[in-house]
C-alpha cells in the first residue's frame, strides 16, 4: 500500500506528531500526501472542513487496531462527515465562521431543517478529530500528575475507571461513543452518546477521553466482540493527551 517514499514520509511526520502531541498541541491542518494515501474523497485545498492527519501511520495502532479499520474509519467515514459540512456551508454558511465548539455545544442556533446534519457531520468531525489525537502508538500507558489523581479520587483507581468507561461503552446500544469528561460542577464524569451526539451538547466543561463503539471502529478484527476492542483499545491510549486535554483552560 505504501511506496518507500511514502513510508519515509509518514516516519518523518510520525516523529514530528509525537512531540507535539506530548506538548499537547493541536494536530495540524490535513495535508493528503502526508500520510501516503489517496482518499477516496478528493480534499478540497481551500474547503473550510478538512479532516486532520492521523499523526501516525495506519498500521501504527497494529495489532490492536488493524490497518484496514484505520484507513476505512479515517479517510472514508471521517472524510464523509467532513465532505458532507463542506456541502452544508453552501446553505449555512455561519457553519464556516461559528466556532465548532459552541456550535455543538448550542444546536438551538442551528436552523431547524439543517440541525439533524449538522448535528451528525459536525459531531462526527469533532469526536473523530478528538479521537485520532488520543491514540499514539504504543499508548503512553498511565495517566499521570493531576488526572491521576482526579480519577483515583472519582473512581478509587484507574482499573476502576477503565472497567466504568468499558461498562459505559459496552451499553451503548447501537452506535455511540463512552466519554470521560469534566462537568459542569468541575467533576469528572463518565457517560456513553448516541450516534454522533458529542459530550459538548450534554454540558461537559472539558472532554478529557473519548471512545468510538460505532461497529465500524472495530468489526474488521474484532466482529461482533465489543468488549475485546475496548479492552486492546486502552493499549493505544495517549494519556499525555488526555492529561492536556484535562488541564485545559475552559473556553
Ligand atoms: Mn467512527
Amino acid at each position: 500500500m505504501f511506496s518507500r517514499r511514502d513510508n519515509l514520509r509518514a516516519a518523518a511526520s510520525l516523529a514530528g506528531a509525537a512531540v507535539a502531541a506530548k506538548a499537547g498541541f493541536a494536530v495540524p491542518a490535513a495535508s493528503p500526501a502526508r500520510n501516503g494515501f489517496a482518499s477516496p474523497i478528493t480534499p478540497v485545498a481551500d474547503a473550510p472542513f478538512q479532516v486532520p492527519p492521523l499523526g501516525y501511520r495506519y498500521d501504527a495502532l497494529e495489532p490492536y487496531i488493524d490497518a484496514t479499520t484505520m484507513t476505512i474509519h479515517h479517510d472514508r467515514h471521517h472524510g464523509s462527515y467532513v465532505a458532507a459540512l463542506n456541502g452544508l456551508v453552501e446553505k449555512y454558511p455561519e457553519l464556516s465562521t461559528t466556532p465548532v465548539t459552541a456550535l455543538l455545544a448550542d444546536l438551538s442556533v442551528v436552523p431547524e431543517a439543517l440541525r439533524a446534519p449538522v448535528r451528525n457531520n459536525l459531531g462526527g468531525h469533532w469526536n473523530h478529530s478528538f479521537f485520532w489525537a488520543l491514540m499514539v502508538p504504543g499508548g503512553t500507558k498511565e495517566p499521570a500528575g493531576e488526572l491521576k489523581s482526579a480519577i483515583d479520587q472519582s473512581f478509587g483507581s484507574k482499573a476502576n475507571f477503565i472497567e466504568k468507561l468499558n461498562a459505559a461503552g459496552l451499553g451503548r446500544f447501537g452506535s455511540g461513543w463512552a466519554w470521560l469528561v469534566v462537568d459542569k460542577n468541575g467533576k469528572l464524569d463518565i457517560f456513553s452518546t448516541a450516534n454522533q451526539d458529542t459530550p459538548l451538547e450534554k454540558g461537559a466543561r472539558r472532554v478529557v477521553l473519548g471512545v468510538d463503539v460505532w461497529e465500524h471502529a472495530y468489526y474488521l478484527k474484532y466482529q461482533n466482540k465489543r468488549a475485546d476492542y475496548l479492552a486492546a483499545w486502552w493499549n493505544t491510549v495517549n494519556w499525555d493527551q488526555a492529561a492536556a486535554n484535562f488541564a485545559k483552560t475552559p473556553s
